[in-house]
């Protein structure tokens, strides 16, 4: 049985994506085009991030989790947000404080629409921000007294069971030591109080802060419960956040082929099923990215396996339904998945054909994260389109090149700063959830664990790989390659968009979704067809196309001398401000 639901395509190419309407450009001179503004140093850096996929089936070194250049104009966030932002934020019972000056704790506000929908008798504490609000007077003289204070009217409050809280960068330079006062107060209230060294500056990007949150999640909650929920063929979905609702789609569209899910983490999750997550049989791990680490340690200690699942795209949540199935090895469970995944497909297959029909030939380019600019390439394949260039933000060297970069991947100053928690099996708790004997027979019929194979294999011959993707590159590929869509997040949505083309944030969605399983894909084809299907982004002006002043005035000038430089300024301040230019 096939796994895709498109067979045989006469509009593909040979390594079978779909052919592009209009002709692509050559890559490798496109990609000279983007480095040759920057100065030597510069370029040969960029340069290692920046690469041509010449052979998918041998994906290239890329210089991936490297710091970003000063004066680039970066997509990253920072450690904070990646740890409270991102794993940790979406636990909605789990009161969240951020020790830190208040605008850290509101820009981490639910700007990420991790949607929970708490169970009767359980709480959300979403909707709230909370801080310590650190002034000058903590700066200088310790912050410590206010964040225990907090804590304590926090917990007058609320009574939570749980208490999570954040360091951020003033947190880490004036050393608050922010886990004496949560033990002191764990001691203190009775209840579960724990802090995250998650300073912003503490790695190059986000990524460094999802390290620190599985950490923290598995030192200090996972495994207190130990009685397993009931249910047969339990599993736990790993790097869902619930963006829009997805993990509401996979965790219904599970339920229908009867696998029960002990937890996401952390979409929409309580604190009591993160705290008995090891008694599920077996992870299933989305964004790879956020949670490796988590699928790797309860692995070590309690004995649960982890494969790599994607539910975004038709193709993709059939693969990854029947690989679920084959690891629990029941012909009851294989045949209730291939029963779901014919009605699904069959509700599906006329959106799909419909949207199909506008969008086959165009182009997309996605620079997301640290695995949706993967994961939702299978979307746009679903509707005849190809991803032409792709990156993640901050992604590592094996979720571009596949796991197996692993062993040489070079820790460098940045990364051994993390700490990598040493972890052994659980003397009392370890459980093989597969006999040797089983799990030759699942090896001799192909199946694998910890089977992430990266981006770049998936992606076609000549596409553009770039990590990091700076503002002036994403300008580059527009003008070059003219992309019918681009899919990336808030900070680069309205350049794109002056720029005559669509862009769909695939962070927040923009209020749209959810796009996970296959009803969730019926949404994103929609939307994508209603995106590169309408004229608005053609006919938008930009005032530069109708006054020539203005590139004139606002052109960057490299090799300009001092003197220029100057003569340049007084220019400028001699014309007029752009407010007062008719708008073109
Ligand atoms: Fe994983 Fe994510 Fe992503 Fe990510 Fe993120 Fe995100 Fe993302 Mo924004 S955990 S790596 S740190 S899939 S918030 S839900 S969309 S950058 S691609």
């Amino acid at each position: 049985m096939s796994e895709n639901i498109e067979t045989t395509d006469e509009a593909c190419d040979s390594e079978g994506f779909p052919l592009t309407t209009a002709p692509q450009p050559d890559p490798a001179a496109a990609r000279e085009e983007f480095l040759k503004i920057y100065p030597d140093k510069t370029r040969k850096k960029r340069a290692k991030q920046l690469l041509v996929n010449t052979d998918p089936a041998k994906p290239a070194e890329i210089g991936a989790n490297s710091r970003t250049i000063p004066g680039i104009m970066t997509q990253r966030g920072c450690t904070y947000a990646g740890c409270r932002g991102v794993v940790i934020g979406p636990m909605h019972d789990v009161l969240h404080i951020t020790h830190g000056p208040i605008g850290c704790s509101f820009y981490s506000w639910q700007t990420r629409r991790n949607l929970a929908r708490p169970q009767p008798g359980q709480i959300n504490y979403l909707q709230y921000s909370m801080t310590t609000d650190m002034m000058e007077e903590e700066v200088i003289f310790g912050g410590e007294k206010k964040l225990a204070a907090a804590i304590r009217e926090a917990y007058r409050i609320f009574k939570p069971k749980a208490i999570a809280v954040y360091a951020t960068c003033p947190v880490g330079l004036i050393g608050d030591d922010i886990h004496t006062v949560c033990r002191l107060a764990k001691e203190e209230l009775g209840i579960n109080v724990f802090g995250f060294s998650c300073e912003g500056y503490k790695g190059v990007s986000q990524s460094a802060g999802h390290h620190i949150a599985n950490n923290g999640v598995f030192k200090h909650m996972v495994g207190l419960n130990d009685t397993p929920d009931e249910g047969e063929f339990r599993i736990n979905v790993f790097g869902e956040y619930n963006i829009g609702g997805d993990a509401w789609e996979i965790d219904s569209l599970l339920k229908k082929c009867g696998i029960h899910v002990t937890a996401t983490l952390s979409g929409d999750i309580s604190y009591e099923q993160v705290t008995k997550c090891h008694t599920a049989d077996l992870n299933v791990v989305q964004c790879h990215r956020s949670i490796n680490y988590m699928a790797e340690m309860t692995e070590t200690k309690y004995g649960i396996p982890w494969i790599k699942v994607n539910f975004i795209g038709a193709s993709s949540s059939t693969k990854s339904l029947r690989k679920i199935a084959r690891y629990f090895d029941s012909k009851k469970l294989t045949d209730r998945v291939e029963e779901v995944i014919a009605q699904e497909l069959a509700a599906l297959r006329p959106v799909q054909a419909e949207v199909k029909a506008r969008c086959q030939g165009k182009t997309a380019a996605l620079f997301v994260g640290g695995s949706r600019a993967h994961h939702y390439q299978d979307l746009f394949k679903d509707i005849g389109m190809t991803t032409v260039a792709a990156g993640y933000e901050f992604a590592h060297r094996d979720d571009y090149e596949g796991r197996q970069v692993l062993p040489s991947i070079k820790i460098d100053a940045d990364s051994r700063n993390i700490e990598q928690l040493e972890v052994e099996a659980d003397p009392r708790r370890f459980r093989a959830r597969k006999t040797p004997e089983q799990d030759a027979a699942l090896a001799a019929g192909g199946f694998t664990y910890r089977d992430y194979e990266g981006m770049v294999r998936e992606m076609k011959k000549g596409a553009l790989i770039i990590d990091d993707i700076s503002h002036h590159e994403l300008e580059k590929l527009i003008e070059i390659y003219q992309p019918d869509v681009i899919a990336s997040g808030i900070k680069e949505k309205f350049i794109i968009e002056k720029m005559g083309i669509p862009c769909k944030q695939l962070h927040s969605y923009d209020y749209g979704g959810p796009y996970a399983a296959f009803t969730g894909a019926a949404n994103f084809y929609k939307e994508i067809d209603r995106m590169v299907n309408t004229k608005v982004w053609k006919l938008v002006a930009p005032p530069w196309k109708s006054d020539p002043q203005i590139p004139a005035r606002l052109v960057y000038q490299p090799k300009a001398s001092r003197a220029e430089a100057e003569e340049a300024t007084k220019t400028w301040k001699a014309t007029k401000p752009i407010a007062d230019e008719p708008n073109g």
